[in-house]
């Protein structure tokens, strides 16, 4: 018999699941205006925006089968298809017609299982998924199968992606699996609920509320997550706090968890190495000493108690400040393969980051990583990867590859990019970040030969790694729409797409996340995601060119200030990083300099070893340049600077127009959002290119070419207060 499934009773998590639906719809049928609150996943009525020709059919939902994740489908379907098509589709325990959507595993569904599909869902595994569009029972009905339960939940995603972004869905033959195993959120987030480098409100943990009460929000961010396929967030910073690992801390981050399950994401915790000292009483967080091992082997148990799927831990160790293995004398491997012995019966993993540097003077920081992990490659534990930066130094604009890439072969490397965008403007800024790690992804290590790319490297498919992964530093928080800039949440879907499949094109993310997020108008899609694609290189035009980097504010990280010399340790200086003086700009990092090329394999490091052969983007990364060098174009090294500074303010200027071009296509209140923010991106572009332009005049002396304009303030004004503080643009604005 036919029933909606509005008209069943729910209990417990599906309550929940439920709830937090019930409280979207209801915001959306209330709203006057998009807020951003629904992401990529709005669902609005097709025939609103879209080709006159496009006519998608769904008549029935066949999905069999108990549990929390299938219920979670059967709310994501009904839900989307019925606001997508504006009907109410009916659940129906058989297929009684054409159009019928048939979704579940050979296991929980009779007609999955007498598909005889088993052999090739076991090849796609429970994360993957097969969409067919088949005949059954005399009706052309389309599956959506999977070995597991929350590969079919990924699958109804991926269904609901095609209807959103127009595909034909009448003869689908889809077969998709994860190439990356870990595809996890790392959130910087505090106990107190500040976030680190969080510029989108609080931490969505209410951690004084839990575990009495979960905010039904956090459905909606396993739901988003689940949609693009993320399986895991790391709860709290990686400047880790004991607590966190409590008994107390423990129930919070359980109930956590029993809402993440469904929507197939772990929880992950950032262990603090000495734990054991501060929670447990002991005199040392030694790794080789017994005891300490036993209290980490304890805590496992304990964990897993609570959380038969807990992911594993992430740890920040000896890195500015945070304690480690090397606090005892002891070194990366005796630290991580610790953890990883009270981890391992339980199936749980160890995430060690390389992001490793210490302060001594003379010393390139570049190579501080290499030099402290490389020579243990093939000495960590099968459950542990070590998570590496896309670059050497820290989320910059642009950073060449991470040297590591490429030099642990018998290492589970994992990559760490970051979504907040701390050093990219932050959440005032528009900046696509696909652009910027397909860059790494694509970057030829060429230590197999050409074609080594550094997404071979992290799939496994060049060195055979077992455990594969790629984590994002969140940027999601307490604000309404999630990223604080409404052109953020298409990075948390880039990252999201990405760690499913690092080949994924950025045009064709950049196409997927605007239809189904701002507009599948075909005019203004183009323009959108045009600007998306170009954004990335404007920033670098008007933050570092060239190869400069980590010319940012210390501290905030927000605006420039390249004259900055203030703090003890010279690699948390500007100064240290461009080398300006009046012979030239740029780290030379050839073997007349640091010789940090020497980490790349010799091919690459022939490459960037001669300045002529470097790519100009990366030329002062590593050569220090002489002012009037000759670059590809024929212009002056400080002519083609001055050019990029300006090209980078020009971009902004131009795609505000753009902008204000689309005011009647947009919905306006994510219009009148996105306005405001080009508002700040174009004072902040100027004050780039003016403060960079203005004290590195005083060591190029050279007058600026023909196209740049004239600075609109003084050196000493920038240098007199950040950008934060400039002006009132922040507070009304921000
Ligand atoms: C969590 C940079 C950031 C820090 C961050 C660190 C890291 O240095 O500025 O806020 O600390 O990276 O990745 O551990």
């Amino acid at each position: 018999m036919k029933k909606t499934y509005q008209r069943r009773r729910r209990t417990g998590a599906l309550g929940l699941v439920c709830f937090a639906f019930a409280l979207q719809l209801l915001a959306v049928s209330n709203a006057k205006a998009d807020d951003g609150y629904r992401l990529w996943l709005r669902y609005d009525h097709l025939p609103a925006n879209v080709s006159k020709d496009y006519r998608p059919r769904v008549t029935s939902f066949v999905v069999q089968g108990q549990s929390p994740t299938l219920d979670a489908v059967r709310v994501e379907l009904s839900g989307g298809c019925e606001r997508l098509l504006d009907s109410a589709i009916p659940f129906a325990n058989r297929i009684d017609g054409d159009g019928a959507l048939v979704v579940g595993t050979p296991s929980g569904s009779p007609l999955i299982d007498d598909l005889g599909w088993g052999r090739q869902l076991a090849a796609l595994g429970p994360e993957g998924f097969r969409i067919r569009s088949v005949k059954l029972g005399g009706h052309n009905v389309t599956v959506i199968a999977s070995q597991g339960e929350v590969g079919a939940l990924y699958g109804a995603f991926y269904f609901l992606r095609l209807l959103q972004t127009e595909q034909p869905i009448d003869r689908l033959d889809v077969s998709q699996k994860p190439r990356l195993q870990i595809r996890v959120l790392d959130h910087w987030d505090n106990l107190d609920r500040s976030v680190e480098r969080g510029y989108a409100g609080r931490s969505l943990w209410d951690w004084d509320a839990l575990p009495g009460k979960v905010d039904p929000r956090l459905v909606d961010y396993a739901r988003a997550n689940a949609s693009i396929g993320i399986n895991g967030s790391v709860l709290n910073n990686v400047n880790a706090n004991s607590k966190s690992l409590s008994a107390e801390y423990l129930q919070k981050t359980k109930a956590i968890a029993d809402v993440f399950r469904p929507y197939g994401v772990r929880v992950y915790l950032s262990a603090r190495f000495s734990a054991p000292m501060e929670l447990g009483g002991l005199k040392t967080a030694d790794p080789l000493d017994p005891e300490v091992a036993a209290w980490w082997k304890r805590k496992a148990d304990e964990i897993y108690k609570l959380i038969p799927d807990f992911g594993g831990f992430l740890v920040k160790a000896n890195s500015e400040g945070q304690p480690g293995p090397r606090t005892y004398n002891r070194d990366h491997v005796d630290g991580a393969n610790m953890l990883a012995a009270a981890l391992a019966p339980h199936n749980g993993v160890v995430i060690w980051r390389a992001f490793v540097y210490d302060a001594k003077p003379g010393y390139d920081r570049a190579a501080a990583a290499f030099d402290q992990l490389q020579p243990f490659d093939g000495k960590f534990a099968a459950n542990v990867l070590l998570q590496v930066k896309n670059g050497a130094i820290d989320f910059q604009p642009r950073e060449p590859f991470h040297p590591l890439f490429g030099a642990m072969p018998k290492t589970q490397l994992m990559l760490e990019v970051q979504i907040t965008q701390e050093y990219l403007g932050q959440s005032n800024h528009l900046v696509f970040l696909a652009p910027l790690w397909r860059e790494v992804l694509d970057s030829d290590t060429r230590v197999k030969g050409p074609g080594s790319t550094v997404s071979k490297v992290l799939d496994g498919s060049l060195f055979g790694q077992r455990l594969t992964g790629m984590a994002g530093v969140a940027n999601t928080g307490t604000d309404r729409n999630w990223t604080g800039h409404p052109f953020g949440q298409a990075n948390w879907y880039a990252f999201g797409r990405l760690a499913w499949n690092p080949d994924t094109p950025s045009r064709q993310i950049a196409d997927e996340w605007v239809k189904m997020t701002l507009t599948r108008e075909p005019k203004a899609l183009a323009v959108v995601t045009r600007i998306m694609l170009e954004s990335r290189e404007a920033v670098v035009d008007y933050m570092t060119p060239l190869g400069l980097h980590h010319i940012m504010w210390g501290g905030h990280h927000y605006g420039p200030a390249p004259w900055e010399n203030k703090f003890d340790r010279p690699d948390w200086n500007p100064v240290y990083y461009h080398k300006a003086d009046l012979n030239g700009i740029g780290f030379d990092r050839t073997a007349t300099g640091s010789n940090a090329v020497a980490q790349y394999s010799p091919e690459v490091r022939a490459v960037f070893s001669d300045p002529a052969a470097t790519p100009e983007k990366y030329l002062l990364w590593f050569h220090h340049v002489p002012w009037d060098r000759k670059l590809r174009s024929g212009r002056t090294l400080w002519d083609e600077l001055a050019l990029h500074y300006q090209r980078g303010v020009d971009w902004v200027r131009a795609t505000r127009k753009e902008w204000d071009a689309l005011a009647g296509v947009i919905d306006p209140e994510l219009h009148a959002a996105v306005k405001r923010k080009l508002e700040i991106q174009e004072r902040d572009a100027v004050a780039w290119r003016d403060a960079c332009l203005l004290y590195f005049q005083t060591f190029s002396k050279r007058p600026l070419p023909p196209g740049v304009e004239p600075p609109q303030k003084t050196l000493e004004e920038y240098k007199a207060k950040s950008i934060l503080e400039i002006d009132s643009l922040n507070q009304s604005l921000r």
